[in-house]
Order: structure tokens, then C-alpha cells, then sequence
């Protein structure tokens, strides 16, 4: 399958793209702008990591919204779209007649949603063949966290690191029926998209949460068979509650990117055990256009 090239070429996108970043400041949001941050799908997940990051950053107010659901009254200094594709019509319709600048991050040059931009970071290199996202949306988040002055050299091990070592996970984990992840802040995006892959690819059921609302009704259907992934440090309590259940918990010290990556190599791996094609969902097109 495409989709296990792309994941492997993570790694190697990401330092494409961070030497990129001197070149593209200017295309990026100004400290103090306050800006809203759209995608669909996989882009919508990498929206929300990114503008938590940034508000967490201290960089300014940031909102993150489904190109769909973008409140086009509120007033926000820049609109900032992900889109791999670049023909999403959400995207398109959304950034229609906006006045304030629009900052597009496409995979895609010659695109709709590139020529409505005022400023396009174009990431041609991380393109992909395979429907599901990975290679995509890691490498815009990436780039998007690179630009917020983090330092990213250990994700980048990290993720080459899990790589390396292949299924390095727990048969119940590999084998579980069903993958619920959680996470904080920005990790709740991760986690979507960690969930959106599981269903994509592996065609399992999956859901994700911020940490404590998991215990608030969602953890009813916990139980032996059923993984919990948690993402970042767990919050006191969790991981007793959910052992409770008798679901299998995964918690690591990993970076949330680095362990995506080893949610979409299990997603992979799930997907090619049940003889389904990982790179071309049931009823999903590369480019989601009405
Ligand atoms: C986003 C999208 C996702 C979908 C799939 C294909 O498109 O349609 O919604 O999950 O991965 O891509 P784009 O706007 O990023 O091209």
C-alpha cells in the first residue's frame, strides 16, 4: 500500500519542511493576530492541535473550525486553511469573498484554494497517493509547530525511532476491537486524527476524547477487547478507572505526533491483516468536493 511509504516517509518530510520555514514566515500568522483555523477531515484534526498550540504559545487567540462551520460575522485578523487537496469545497466556500488575509497550507500549487489565498505555503514534497492522510497533515502540523518556535529535533527521533522498531505493541493493543484516544489541548487533535485513521484504514470503530470527559459516559463502553490510548501525560485517576474496565491502556512518554505515527502504522497493519486496501477507503474520495 501507498499509505505505509507515506508513513515511513515522515520523518524526512518534517526536516523538508522545517528548512522550509525561514522562506515562508512571512505567509504565517503575526504574534497577536487573532486567527481562525479551518480544514475538513484529517485537516480539520491538524486545525485544532495547531490553534491550541498557538494560543498556548502565547502567539494570540486562535479558533480552529470545520471549513463548514466557520461563523463567517466573527472578526479575526488572518484565516488559515489546510487543505491537501486544495479543491475541498467547504474550503473554497468558506474563504469566498473574506477580506482579511487567508494563509492557504496545500499540498497543491495550481489549486482553488490556493489561487483564493493572499499567501500559500505550498508543500508539493509531502503530497501523497493513498486517500488517507498521513504524510499530509504531519508534515503541515509540523511546519505550523516549527513556526511557533518549538523545538522539534527529538519528535523527529522519536518518530524514526517507532519506525524502526515495526509492531513494537502489546498483542491486546494490536488486536483490539475497537481504539477510544485521549488527550489534552492540542493532543485532543491529535487524538481525532489518530481515530479518523483507525476508522479510515483499519475500518474499526474508534473515537476520541479530552481526557477527563472520557469519564463523564464514554467510559461505559470500556471493556476487555477495547484499547484506551492516551496521549500525553495521563490525568490522576484515568488510568486506574480505565484498567477497572478491564480495556487495555496505552500511555507512553512519546511525543503526540511520534505516537500518531505508530496509530497510523497500526491502522496499516490492521488494514492489510483484514484484506482491505488502506489506501482506498469504503466511500471516501481523495478530495471531498460537492
Ligand atoms: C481532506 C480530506 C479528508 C478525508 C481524506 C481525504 O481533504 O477530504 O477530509 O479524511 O483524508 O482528505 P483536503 O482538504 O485536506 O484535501
Amino acid at each position: 500500500p501507498h499509505v505505509i511509504r507515506e508513513i515511513r516517509r515522515q520523518p524526512e518530510s518534517w526536516c523538508q519542511a522545517l528548512r522550509l520555514l525561514p522562506g515562508v514566515r512571512d505567509a504565517l500568522p503575526r504574534d497577536g493576530e487573532r486567527v481562525a483555523v479551518l480544514g475538513c477531515g484529517t485537516s480539520w484534526f491538524m486545525a485544532v492541535a495547531y490553534a491550541a498550540l498557538r494560543e498556548a504559545a502565547g502567539a494570540g487567540e486562535t479558533d480552529a473550525f470545520p471549513a463548514s462551520q466557520f461563523p463567517a460575522a466573527r472578526r479575526y485578523d488572518r484565516i488559515v486553511v489546510i487543505s491537501r487537496s486544495g479543491t475541498t469545497t467547504e474550503i473554497v466556500r468558506a474563504i469566498d469573498g473574506i477580506t482579511v488575509p487567508v494563509t492557504a497550507v496545500t499540498a497543491v500549487e495550481d489549486s482553488p484554494v490556493a489561487r483564493a489565498a493572499t499567501d500559500e505555503i505550498v508543500l508539493g514534497f509531502a503530497d501523497e497517493r493513498s486517500v488517507v492522510q498521513t504524510l499530509f497533515a504531519t508534515t503541515a502540523l509540523m511546519l505550523l509547530r516549527g513556526s511557533l518556535g518549538e523545538p522539534l529535533d527529538d519528535v523527529i527521533e522519536q518518530a524514526a525511532a517507532v519506525l524502526g522498531a515495526g509492531a513494537a505493541l502489546p498483542a491486546e493493543v494490536e488486536n483490539a476491537e475497537q481504539f477510544t484516544f485521549l488527550g489534552n489541548g492540542w493532543r485532543f487533535g491529535v487524538g481525532l486524527e489518530a481515530g479518523l485513521k483507525v476508522r479510515e484504514a483499519a475500518r474499526l470503530w474508534s473515537e476520541a476524547y479530552p481526557q477527563l470527559e472520557y469519564r463523564h459516559g464514554p467510559i461505559s463502553i470500556a471493556q476487555p477487547g477495547r484499547a484506551v490510548w492516551v496521549f500525553g501525560a495521563a490525568e490522576e485517576g484515568i488510568l486506574t478507572d480505565v484498567a477497572a474496565t478491564g480495556a487495555v491502556v496505552v500511555a507512553d512518554d512519546l511525543d503526540p505526533v511520534a505516537d500518531l505515527v505508530r496509530v497510523q502504522s497500526l491502522a496499516a497493519r490492521r488494514a492489510v491483516a483484514a484484506g482491505l486496501d488502506p489506501d482506498h477507503p469504503r466511500s471516501l474520495t481523495r478530495s471531498v468536493v460537492l
